[in-house]
This record gives structure tokens, sequence and C-alpha cells, in this order.
């Protein structure tokens, strides 16, 4: 393809002006984008290696392009939002699965703190962790304006409060709130303790993972929204859990969201390894429910 480009691009190099010549790169670089893109998407079964042949493929498309900085800007082609999206996408496509289970819960962290509005309602709950004991402890205070979820108007939500990603968190179980009956403003007013290794807290993508849910007696229970919190940003007490006074501790606000509104591509890319992944195959398992709802 190289070849074929370089050939093409000689006969219109000498035939054009050099401002109609860098127009025609542009947009031939736009097409070949559409073309890469379209390769990536048709097949499912394509494999790690045709991942990395892509990436490379991408790399040498760039140089060629750029031409020792006498064909188009590098910085035209890397402000292309296909291109970026591309890399990126190649480049999670290169990285291990753990690392991007990690990636997936910071992307979903960058989503939680940018928005000011949303339309499932918001937790609000704080934590803390107590470095002697070894303790996280998360205390579930409310929800606001959740979603009706039953026929009455109103729902019965309880919130799940786990900490992920699973492969880091082997020993911690999900823990649970009590179900307060047909309301959208439950109250809880409850703590949970996780025992966790205080080293825990300074690795990205680390988070505690809430979802609210309806619940039901007859039907299944109703998704209405999930929240994260980064566990780098709980606080760590070094007093004893008893000395401590809890009124100090700041309340967090969470909007709930829905995966659904933010599609992720490391999403894409650990379904193409479900297969042979087992790690994969298990996160996807965990997210399936509500990546579509
Ligand atoms: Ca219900």
């Amino acid at each position: 393809m190289i070849e074929y480009l370089d050939s093409n691009f000689r006969i219109y190099k000498e035939l054009a002006f050099k401002s109609n010549f860098s127009m025609l790169l542009k947009i031939q670089w736009i097409k070949l984008l559409d073309e890469i893109e379209s390769n990536l998407t048709k097949d499912n079964t394509r494999s790690l290696v045709f991942f990395s042949k892509m990436h490379e493929c991408l790399d040498i498309i760039t140089d060629f392009f750029t031409y020792d900085n006498q064909g188009v800007q590098l910085d035209f082609l890397c402000s292309i939002e296909k291109f970026k999206q591309l890399k990126r996408y190649l480049n999670y496509s290169r990285m291990d699965t753990q690392n991007l289970i990690q990636l997936y819960y910071q992307e979903m962290i960058e989503i939680q703190n940018s928005l000011r509005f949303g339309d499932y309602g918001k937790l609000i709950c704080r934590a803390c962790y107590h470095c002697k004991e070894q303790i996280l402890a998360v205390e579930i205070l409310k929800c606001k304006n959740i979603l009706p979820m039953d026929q009455n108007g109103l729902s019965d939500p309880y919130v799940e409060i786990d900490l992920k990603p699973k492969f880091v968190f082997l020993s911690c179980d999900k823990q649970t709130t009590s179900v307060v009956k047909k309301t959208l403003n439950p109250v809880y007013n409850e703590t949970f303790d996780f025992k966790i290794n205080e080293k825990c807290l300074n690795q990205t993508g680390n988070v505690i993972h809430f979802t609210v849910m309806d619940h039901d007696l007859m039907w299944t229970n109703d998704f209405e929204g999930e929240a994260f919190l980064d566990l780098s940003s709980v606080p760590k007490l070094k007093g004893d859990s008893s000395d401590i006074n809890y009124k100090d501790l700041k309340y967090s606000e969470l909007l709930l969201i829905r995966p659904k509104d933010f599609p992720s591509k490391i999403i894409d890319v650990l379904e193409y390894r479900k297969d042979q992944d087992k790690l994969a195959l298990e996160f996807l398992k965990e997210r399936k429910d509500k990546l579509y709802i």
C-alpha cells in the first residue's frame, strides 16, 4: 500500500500546486483512517497479533504522511479525532488485561468527576481508612431523586458496596444496605467495613463501586445506577477509630451513572479476548448486566 501511495503521490506532487497537494494528503489521510477503522470493526475474531500489526501499520502510515516534516504536519494528523480514537483503541489492545481493567475504572472515575448533572439521582456517602486497624469504613448516608422503577411511581432501593477490580480485592465480599421501601429518597445511615492493605489505596484504578438497585419481590431487581469513588481520594486516619471525630469527614455527593451512556473502547478490546482470557471473561460477566440498561 505504501508503494502504491508513494508512486501516486509522486505524480500528484509534480502536477499540483503545493497547497493543493497538501490538501490532497489531508483528504487521503482521513480516508485511510476510515479504512483502518472499518477493518477493525468488520470481524469479531481479531487476535492480539492482528491488533499489534494494525498498530504498526498506523505508525508506518503516519511516518509516510509526515515524510520527515516535508509532508503533512504531524500536529494536523494527530488532531483528527478519528486518529486519536484509533490510536487509543490500538494502545488498549496491546495492554494486559489487569491494566486494562484498572484503566476502565480510572475512566469511570474521570467520567464521574466531569459530570455536573445526572439523570439517575445521586448517592451521598463518605469513606475513611483506619491505618492502625487496616479497615476501610464506608458510610452510606442516603440517595436523592433516583428513578421510579415500580408501577406505583416509586422504588424499593438498596445499595451494593464493592471494591474493584475484583482481582485486587479477592478476599473482600460485596456488602449491601437494607432495602428502604417505596421511596425515591432513601435514607440508610449504614456503615460497612472492609479489611484491606493500605497500599491498595495508592494504586490508580482501585475504586469503591456503589450500585443502587430497586428490590422486587416478584421480578428480577432493577438497576438504578452506579457510582465510583477513587480509593486514592479516601482520607487515611492515623489514630484509633474510637478517637476519630467523624463530623470532620466530608460527605461526597456522587451522581449515579449508567455505563451505556459512556461506551468504552476497553470493553470492546476485552470482548475480543474473552474466549482465551478468564480474567476478561469474568470482568465482562460482572459488568454485562449493567452495560446495556
Ligand atoms: Ca421494586
